[in-house]
């Protein structure tokens, strides 16, 4: 009787709720369905996403690419409000057909997919803008426009503010834009890598002062498109930018959000570059510093950080040292990081030259290991460039199931490791790394060793 009120006991012990299988974000970073944190590290893919016809080159072997030669781990896609609803309640089947296809060839080869609403300027109807359809605002704006260089100092143009401020105070616009948003989600819904949505690239504040702007504009825009979307996917992570206002250093003014699964994904470029000035070595501490910013807002917000853009023109002085000064600015705050863009131009910020190549400067400056899952708590990551070392600690977690894995570049062959506090092994393009229990922290260098 008494062995029968054990096993009785035994079997009715409550089973642990199931660990969910989808992406999420706890503690400051995103966790995979192991509870591994995940560092995301990878391109914005762009270019001609932003007109007609609204893809670039990628096909599978591009995407694969990206993933086993370069060892990026993440994509950030770009779509845009104009090719989804060219006339007013006419959704483009072949266009959201054609998004399906190619977000399932980059979650193919095995890449992290968010998905970025994006617009310059406003949208189409201005010259060398994209983004909202030409039917939302009034041809007497598109008319009158006269740009200037560089691209967005037309931010300022009046015509263009008049086209924002008609969006913002249109619940009509607002509406159509999160039913746009809803069409994405029905199109990539069954992609298990896609994991979530930026629900609008730097939006653009109009004449309202900035920070009542990101509270009573745009935080509630994020509300309803994460509604949106989550009925399709309820496990979508918001990627949230702050308004365009921080690319001047204006701190975001948004509030924590109730809903969960939220990443604050700001943009960070260097003001003198994004003019064409090139890079000063000296501008580095900018930054760093910059970054840590980042990381309190993120704080503040509950959210995990990603910089959804970073980058910059390659044929511009000081590029190697403004690349090197970002990924060191990620790195220390543990961030995942973007880079703008990967499209083919040999003079602009594309990654790889008209003719398909890997630009140099950017193999070095952007083309780098990095921790892509991590069980337990990231530390600082780091690489330097001269000893060709990264250099990486966690506090490992021993709820998290499944190892650390480390990605190296596939030109990484020789390496050289020092591992304490875990066991080590090289798999292929990765390093794995498996914590004993009790272990708290385990520190990582690196070594590439030469050819
Ligand atoms: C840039 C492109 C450039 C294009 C311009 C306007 O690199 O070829 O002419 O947009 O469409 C951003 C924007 C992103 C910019 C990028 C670089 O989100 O669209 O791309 N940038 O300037 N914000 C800050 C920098």
């Amino acid at each position: 009787m008494r062995w029968l009120a054990v096993a009785l006991l035994v079997s009715c012990t409550p089973v642990p709720p199931p660990a969910p299988k989808t992406f999420s974000v706890r503690d400051g970073f995103i966790r995979d369905p192991e509870g591994r944190a995940v560092i995301l590290r990878g391109v914005n893919v762009s270019g001609k996403h932003k007109g007609p016809p609204y893809f670039d080159f990628h096909e599978a072997p591009d995407f694969a690419r990206l993933r086993d030669v370069w060892g990026f781990n993440a994509v950030r896609f770009l779509v845009s409000w104009s090719a989804i609803e060219p006339r007013r309640g006419e959704y483009d089947a072949s266009y959201l057909a054609e998004l399906k296809r190619r977000v399932s060839l980059a979650t193919g080869a095995g890449l992290l997919v968010f998905i970025d609403m994006h617009q310059d300027l406003y949208g189409e109807g201005f010259v060398g803008a994209n983004g909202a359809p030409r039917w939302t605002c009034d041809e007497k704006n598109y008319a009158a426009y006269r740009p200037v260089t560089p691209w967005f100092l037309n931010a300022l143009s009046a015509q263009v503010i008049a086209c924002v401020d008609g969006f913002w105070s249109s619940a009509d616009l607002k509406s159509r834009y999160v039913q746009a948003w809803r069409q994405v989600a029905i199109a990539l819904k069954d992609d298990v890598g896609v994991i979530g949505v930026d629900p609008m690239n730097e939006p653009p504040w109009g004449s309202m002062p900035n920070d009542v702007f990101e509270k009573t504009r745009l935080a509630p825009l994020y509300r309803e498109v994460l509604a949106q979307v989550r009925a399709e996917r309820p496990d979508w992570i918001g990627f949230l930018e702050p308004a365009a206002s921080r690319n001047l250093g204006l701190p975001t003014a948004l509030p924590r959000f109730t809903e969960p699964n939220v990443v604050y994904a700001p943009h960070a470029y260097d003001p003198d570059a994004e003019r064409g000035l090139g890079f000063k070595p000296e501008r580095r501490a900018a930054i760093l510093e910059n970054a840590r910013a980042l990381k309190a807002e993120a704080d503040a917000l509950g959210a995990a950080l990603v910089i959804g853009e970073f980058g910059g023109n390659a044929s511009h002085p000081g590029i190697v040292e403004y690349m090197d000064a970002q990924y060191a600015s990620h790195g220390a705050v543990a961030a995942g990081a973007m880079y703008w863009e990967d499209t083919r131009e040999d003079d602009g910020y594309g990654l790889e030259q008209a003719d398909g190549g890997l630009k140099p400067a950017l193999e070095r400056g952007v083309v780098r290991p990095f921790p892509e899952r991590v069980a337990g708590t990231p530390g600082a990551y780091a690489f330097d460039d001269a000893t060709q070392t990264l250099t990486f600690s966690f506090e490992a977690d021993s709820t998290a199931r499944g190892p650390t894995v480390l990605s190296l570049p596939a030109s990484w062959r020789g390496l050289d490791v020092t591992c304490t506090g875990g066991v080590w092994t090289r798999e292929g393009r990765a390093v794995v790394v498996s914590t004993s229990t009790g272990a708290s922290t385990v520190s990582l260098s690196l070594r590439r060793l030469p050819e």
